[in-house]
Protein backbone atom coordinates (compact mmCIF):
# COMPACT_ATOMS: atom_id res chain seq x y z
CA UNK A 1 0.00 0.00 0.00
CA UNK A 2 2.28 2.62 1.16
CA UNK A 3 4.76 1.71 -2.33
CA UNK A 4 1.87 2.66 -4.50
CA UNK A 5 1.10 6.08 -2.95
CA UNK A 6 5.23 6.51 -2.52
CA UNK A 7 4.88 5.98 -6.56
CA UNK A 8 2.24 8.50 -7.13
CA UNK A 9 4.28 10.93 -4.89
CA UNK A 10 7.18 10.23 -7.36
CA UNK A 11 5.33 10.22 -10.35
CA UNK A 12 4.20 13.58 -9.43
CA UNK A 13 7.91 14.56 -8.93
CA UNK A 14 9.30 13.14 -11.93
CA UNK A 15 6.50 14.10 -14.64
CA UNK A 16 4.33 16.84 -12.82
CA UNK A 17 3.58 20.30 -14.27
CA UNK A 18 3.95 23.53 -12.42
CA UNK A 19 1.03 24.94 -11.80
CA UNK A 20 -0.54 28.11 -10.00
CA UNK A 21 -3.67 27.36 -7.69
CA UNK A 22 -5.95 28.79 -5.97
CA UNK A 23 -4.09 29.22 -2.29
CA UNK A 24 -1.53 31.09 -4.26
CA UNK A 25 1.41 28.02 -3.02
CA UNK A 26 2.05 26.30 -6.41
CA UNK A 27 1.91 22.52 -7.31
CA UNK A 28 3.14 20.34 -9.22
CA UNK A 29 0.00 17.87 -10.63
CA UNK A 30 -0.60 15.47 -13.08
CA UNK A 31 -4.84 14.61 -13.64
CA UNK A 32 -6.28 11.10 -13.82
CA UNK A 33 -4.57 8.26 -11.46
CA UNK A 34 -5.47 5.47 -9.82
CA UNK A 35 -4.53 3.03 -7.14
CA UNK A 36 -5.96 -0.22 -5.59
CA UNK A 37 -5.61 -1.45 -2.33
CA UNK A 38 -6.72 -5.08 -1.23
CA UNK A 39 -8.18 -4.43 2.24
CA UNK A 40 -7.50 -8.11 2.66
CA UNK A 41 -3.95 -7.53 3.17
CA UNK A 42 -4.16 -4.98 5.70
CA UNK A 43 -5.12 -1.40 6.81
CA UNK A 44 -3.57 0.78 4.42
CA UNK A 45 -2.39 3.25 7.24
CA UNK A 46 0.37 4.95 5.89
CA UNK A 47 3.79 3.56 7.55
CA UNK A 48 6.50 5.95 6.05
CA UNK A 49 5.11 9.17 8.43
CA UNK A 50 2.86 8.67 11.76
CA UNK A 51 -0.73 9.27 10.58
CA UNK A 52 -3.55 10.36 13.39
CA UNK A 53 -5.90 7.43 12.42
CA UNK A 54 -8.26 9.16 15.75
CA UNK A 55 -8.80 12.37 13.67
CA UNK A 56 -9.99 10.11 10.59
CA UNK A 57 -12.10 7.94 12.33
CA UNK A 58 -14.03 10.71 14.35
CA UNK A 59 -14.02 12.77 11.15
CA UNK A 60 -15.92 10.05 9.50
CA UNK A 61 -17.92 9.61 12.14
CA UNK A 62 -19.28 13.05 12.21
CA UNK A 63 -20.05 12.64 8.23
CA UNK A 64 -21.94 8.96 8.97
CA UNK A 65 -23.86 11.53 11.48
CA UNK A 66 -24.77 14.18 8.72
CA UNK A 67 -23.16 16.82 11.05
CA UNK A 68 -21.24 19.78 8.96
CA UNK A 69 -20.87 21.83 12.10
CA UNK A 70 -17.26 21.77 13.71
CA UNK A 71 -18.24 21.80 17.19
CA UNK A 72 -18.42 17.80 17.68
CA UNK A 73 -14.82 17.57 15.62
CA UNK A 74 -13.55 20.21 17.91
CA UNK A 75 -15.04 18.27 21.49
CA UNK A 76 -13.29 15.52 20.17
CA UNK A 77 -10.23 17.44 19.87
CA UNK A 78 -9.81 17.40 15.84
CA UNK A 79 -9.03 20.75 14.54
CA UNK A 80 -8.99 19.48 10.51
CA UNK A 81 -11.55 22.15 9.60
CA UNK A 82 -11.03 25.09 11.97
CA UNK A 83 -9.45 26.81 8.95
CA UNK A 84 -12.56 26.19 6.73
CA UNK A 85 -14.97 27.43 9.54
CA UNK A 86 -12.53 30.20 10.72
CA UNK A 87 -12.38 31.66 7.20
CA UNK A 88 -16.07 32.05 6.86
CA UNK A 89 -16.04 33.79 10.31
CA UNK A 90 -13.26 36.58 9.58
CA UNK A 91 -15.87 37.41 6.75
CA UNK A 92 -18.69 37.98 8.81
CA UNK A 93 -19.99 40.99 9.92
CA UNK A 94 -19.82 39.93 13.27
CA UNK A 95 -15.84 39.76 13.08
CA UNK A 96 -14.20 43.08 14.26
CA UNK A 97 -10.59 41.72 15.17
CA UNK A 98 -7.43 42.44 12.88
CA UNK A 99 -7.20 42.02 9.10
CA UNK A 100 -7.11 38.01 9.04
CA UNK A 101 -7.59 38.15 4.63
CA UNK A 102 -5.30 35.33 3.38
CA UNK A 103 -4.46 34.18 6.72
CA UNK A 104 -2.73 31.08 6.05
CA UNK A 105 -0.25 31.89 3.66
CA UNK A 106 0.02 35.49 5.63
CA UNK A 107 0.63 33.27 8.76
CA UNK A 108 3.42 31.22 7.18
CA UNK A 109 5.37 34.17 6.11
CA UNK A 110 5.08 36.70 8.62
CA UNK A 111 6.14 35.62 12.54
CA UNK A 112 4.12 38.70 13.43
CA UNK A 113 0.60 38.22 11.74
CA UNK A 114 1.02 34.94 13.08
CA UNK A 115 1.11 35.61 16.55
CA UNK A 116 -2.61 37.57 16.02
CA UNK A 117 -3.55 34.86 13.79
CA UNK A 118 -2.92 31.96 16.63
CA UNK A 119 -4.35 34.53 19.07
CA UNK A 120 -7.75 34.87 17.29
CA UNK A 121 -8.09 31.56 16.21
CA UNK A 122 -7.88 29.98 19.84
CA UNK A 123 -10.56 32.95 20.30
CA UNK A 124 -12.80 31.39 17.65
CA UNK A 125 -12.52 27.89 19.02
CA UNK A 126 -13.11 28.66 22.49
CA UNK A 127 -16.52 30.29 21.33
CA UNK A 128 -17.23 27.62 19.20
CA UNK A 129 -16.84 24.85 22.34
CA UNK A 130 -18.28 27.46 24.88
CA UNK A 131 -20.64 29.31 23.34
CA UNK A 132 -24.14 27.60 21.85
CA UNK A 133 -25.48 30.54 19.63
CA UNK A 134 -22.34 31.74 18.20
CA UNK A 135 -21.28 27.85 16.99
CA UNK A 136 -24.51 27.62 15.28
CA UNK A 137 -24.13 30.57 13.42
CA UNK A 138 -19.95 29.78 12.63
CA UNK A 139 -19.20 26.41 13.19
CA UNK A 140 -21.44 25.68 10.39
CA UNK A 141 -19.57 24.58 7.37
CA UNK A 142 -22.63 24.43 5.43
CA UNK A 143 -23.86 21.32 2.75
CA UNK A 144 -20.72 19.74 2.81
CA UNK A 145 -20.40 15.87 2.91
CA UNK A 146 -22.47 14.91 6.30
CA UNK A 147 -25.53 17.04 4.62
CA UNK A 148 -25.18 15.47 1.03
CA UNK A 149 -24.58 12.08 2.45
CA UNK A 150 -27.12 11.80 4.82
CA UNK A 151 -29.88 14.38 3.96
CA UNK A 152 -29.52 15.65 -0.21
CA UNK A 153 -32.60 18.19 -0.92
CA UNK A 154 -34.26 17.72 -3.41
CA UNK A 155 -36.52 19.66 -5.64
CA UNK A 156 -39.55 18.58 -4.10
CA UNK A 157 -38.34 19.83 -0.87
CA UNK A 158 -37.81 16.29 0.78
CA UNK A 159 -34.17 15.06 1.64
CA UNK A 160 -32.83 11.54 0.70
CA UNK A 161 -30.42 9.41 3.00
CA UNK A 162 -27.83 8.48 0.46
CA UNK A 163 -25.82 6.23 3.47
CA UNK A 164 -29.24 4.40 4.29
CA UNK A 165 -29.85 3.88 0.69
CA UNK A 166 -26.68 2.36 -0.53
CA UNK A 167 -26.94 -0.18 2.49
CA UNK A 168 -30.07 -1.21 1.49
CA UNK A 169 -29.09 -1.59 -2.27
CA UNK A 170 -26.08 -3.33 -1.04
CA UNK A 171 -28.17 -5.86 1.37
CA UNK A 172 -31.04 -6.03 -1.73
CA UNK A 173 -29.49 -6.08 -4.44
CA UNK A 174 -25.92 -6.42 -4.34
CA UNK A 175 -25.42 -6.65 -8.34
CA UNK A 176 -26.35 -3.19 -8.64
CA UNK A 177 -24.46 -1.19 -10.60
CA UNK A 178 -25.78 2.22 -9.20
CA UNK A 179 -25.19 2.32 -5.78
CA UNK A 180 -23.32 5.67 -5.56
CA UNK A 181 -23.06 8.40 -3.32
CA UNK A 182 -22.29 11.76 -4.34
CA UNK A 183 -21.36 15.14 -2.19
CA UNK A 184 -21.12 16.39 -5.14
CA UNK A 185 -24.30 19.30 -5.57
CA UNK A 186 -23.52 21.69 -7.87
CA UNK A 187 -26.65 24.16 -6.31
CA UNK A 188 -24.50 23.82 -3.65
CA UNK A 189 -21.18 23.85 -4.06
CA UNK A 190 -20.88 28.12 -4.13
CA UNK A 191 -22.24 27.75 -0.55
CA UNK A 192 -19.89 25.17 1.06
CA UNK A 193 -16.63 25.85 2.91
CA UNK A 194 -14.89 23.32 1.10
CA UNK A 195 -16.52 22.16 -2.52
CA UNK A 196 -16.12 18.32 -1.75
CA UNK A 197 -12.55 16.84 -3.00
CA UNK A 198 -13.81 13.02 -2.56
CA UNK A 199 -16.67 13.86 -4.83
CA UNK A 200 -18.43 10.37 -4.98
CA UNK A 201 -18.10 6.73 -4.54
CA UNK A 202 -19.61 3.58 -5.33
CA UNK A 203 -19.44 0.28 -4.08
CA UNK A 204 -19.67 -3.12 -5.53
CA UNK A 205 -19.90 -6.73 -4.21
CA UNK A 206 -18.43 -10.14 -5.29
CA UNK A 207 -17.91 -13.29 -3.73
CA UNK A 208 -19.13 -11.90 -0.75
CA UNK A 209 -16.37 -9.05 -0.72
CA UNK A 210 -17.53 -5.36 -0.85
CA UNK A 211 -15.53 -2.96 -2.70
CA UNK A 212 -15.55 0.65 -2.92
CA UNK A 213 -13.93 3.40 -5.39
CA UNK A 214 -13.54 6.72 -4.77
CA UNK A 215 -13.38 9.57 -7.42
CA UNK A 216 -11.69 12.40 -5.66
CA UNK A 217 -11.89 15.68 -8.25
CA UNK A 218 -8.60 17.15 -6.08
CA UNK A 219 -5.78 15.92 -4.48
CA UNK A 220 -2.97 17.43 -2.01
CA UNK A 221 -1.11 14.22 -2.33
CA UNK A 222 1.52 14.97 1.14
CA UNK A 223 -1.47 16.02 3.26
CA UNK A 224 -4.69 14.92 2.39
CA UNK A 225 -4.23 11.47 0.76
CA UNK A 226 -2.86 9.23 3.50
CA UNK A 227 -6.35 10.68 5.19
CA UNK A 228 -8.46 10.22 2.30
CA UNK A 229 -7.28 7.01 2.02
CA UNK A 230 -7.75 5.71 5.35
CA UNK A 231 -11.13 7.43 5.76
CA UNK A 232 -12.65 5.62 2.41
CA UNK A 233 -10.58 2.19 3.87
CA UNK A 234 -12.47 2.51 7.52
CA UNK A 235 -15.56 3.07 5.33
CA UNK A 236 -15.30 0.56 3.81
CA UNK A 237 -15.13 -2.18 6.10
CA UNK A 238 -18.08 -0.07 8.22
CA UNK A 239 -20.61 -0.79 5.50
CA UNK A 240 -18.60 -4.10 4.98
CA UNK A 241 -19.59 -5.01 8.54
CA UNK A 242 -23.40 -3.78 8.53
CA UNK A 243 -24.24 -5.58 5.26
CA UNK A 244 -22.56 -8.89 6.91
CA UNK A 245 -19.53 -8.74 3.86
CA UNK A 246 -15.93 -9.13 3.95
CA UNK A 247 -13.99 -6.34 2.18
CA UNK A 248 -12.95 -6.35 -0.77
CA UNK A 249 -10.47 -3.37 -2.84
CA UNK A 250 -10.80 0.26 -2.14
CA UNK A 251 -10.27 1.75 -5.23
CA UNK A 252 -8.90 5.59 -5.30
CA UNK A 253 -9.13 7.47 -8.91
CA UNK A 254 -8.09 10.66 -8.87
CA UNK A 255 -8.63 14.40 -10.90
CA UNK A 256 -5.92 16.71 -10.39
CA UNK A 257 -3.36 14.84 -8.15
CA UNK A 258 -0.81 17.92 -6.74
CA UNK A 259 2.10 18.04 -4.81
CA UNK A 260 2.20 21.72 -3.05
CA UNK A 261 5.40 23.38 -3.47
CA UNK A 262 6.01 23.70 0.18
CA UNK A 263 5.77 20.11 0.72
CA UNK A 264 8.85 19.20 -1.84
CA UNK A 265 11.05 18.42 0.56
CA UNK A 266 8.83 16.48 2.87
CA UNK A 267 8.02 14.97 0.55
CA UNK A 268 11.80 14.02 -0.84
CA UNK A 269 12.43 12.80 3.11
CA UNK A 270 9.00 10.24 3.00
CA UNK A 271 10.23 9.04 -0.22
CA UNK A 272 13.57 7.79 1.48
CA UNK A 273 12.22 5.80 3.96
CA UNK A 274 11.64 1.89 3.93
CA UNK A 275 7.95 0.93 4.51
CA UNK A 276 6.40 -1.22 7.71
CA UNK A 277 4.11 -4.26 7.18
CA UNK A 278 0.12 -2.70 7.72
CA UNK A 279 -1.62 -2.36 10.70
CA UNK A 280 -4.93 -4.56 10.88
CA UNK A 281 -8.65 -2.66 11.90
CA UNK A 282 -10.36 -4.06 14.59
CA UNK A 283 -14.25 -3.56 15.18
CA UNK A 284 -14.80 -4.29 18.71
CA UNK A 285 -18.36 -4.29 18.98
CA UNK A 286 -19.65 -5.38 15.09
CA UNK A 287 -22.93 -5.90 16.32
CA UNK A 288 -23.49 -2.36 16.66
CA UNK A 289 -25.25 -0.40 13.73
CA UNK A 290 -22.86 1.75 11.44
CA UNK A 291 -24.68 5.18 12.93
CA UNK A 292 -24.43 4.00 16.66
CA UNK A 293 -20.75 3.62 16.17
CA UNK A 294 -18.60 5.30 18.51
CA UNK A 295 -14.75 6.07 18.13
CA UNK A 296 -13.88 3.74 21.10
CA UNK A 297 -15.22 0.88 19.01
CA UNK A 298 -13.26 1.26 16.25
CA UNK A 299 -9.40 0.38 16.71
CA UNK A 300 -5.73 -0.39 14.45
CA UNK A 301 -3.51 -2.91 15.99
CA UNK A 302 -0.27 -3.07 15.51
CA UNK A 303 0.46 0.19 13.53
CA UNK A 304 4.35 0.95 13.31
CA UNK A 305 5.14 4.12 11.48
CA UNK A 306 8.29 6.22 10.77
CA UNK A 307 7.92 9.68 12.79
CA UNK A 308 5.55 12.29 11.83
CA UNK A 309 6.93 14.78 8.92
CA UNK A 310 5.32 18.66 9.69
CA UNK A 311 3.97 20.01 6.89
CA UNK A 312 2.12 23.70 6.22
CA UNK A 313 -1.38 23.14 5.12
CA UNK A 314 -2.61 25.22 2.20
CA UNK A 315 -5.87 26.80 2.83
N1 LIG B 1 -7.83 18.27 0.05
C1 LIG B 1 -7.50 16.92 -0.03
N2 LIG B 1 -8.30 16.00 0.59
C2 LIG B 1 -9.39 16.38 1.31
C3 LIG B 1 -9.71 17.77 1.40
C4 LIG B 1 -8.92 18.66 0.77
O1 LIG B 1 -6.51 16.53 -0.65
O2 LIG B 1 -10.08 15.53 1.85
F1 LIG B 1 -10.79 18.14 2.06
C5 LIG B 1 -7.00 19.28 -0.62
C6 LIG B 1 -6.97 19.22 -2.12
C7 LIG B 1 -6.61 20.66 -2.47
C8 LIG B 1 -7.35 21.47 -1.43
O3 LIG B 1 -5.22 20.86 -2.31
O4 LIG B 1 -7.49 20.60 -0.32
C9 LIG B 1 -8.72 21.93 -1.90
O5 LIG B 1 -8.59 23.00 -2.79
P1 LIG B 1 -9.47 23.14 -4.11
O6 LIG B 1 -10.91 23.22 -3.69
O7 LIG B 1 -8.98 24.42 -4.74
O8 LIG B 1 -9.20 21.93 -4.98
Amino acid sequence: MTRQYLGLAQKILDEGTTKEDRTGTGTKSIFGYQMRFNLQEGFPLLTTKKTAFGLIKSELLWFLKGDTNIRYLLENNNHIWDEWAFGRYIKSEEYSGPDMADFGRRSLEDDEFNLLYQAEMAEFQKNILEDEEFSKKYGELGNIYGSQWRSWKTSQGETIDQIKDVIDMIKNNPDSRRMIVSAWNPEDVPNMALPPCHSLFQFYVSDGKLSCQLYQRSADVFLGVPFNIASYALLTHLIANETGLDVGEFIHTFGDAHLYMNHMDQVKEQLAREPYKLPELVIKHPEKSIFEMEKEDIVVKGYKSHPRIKAPIAV
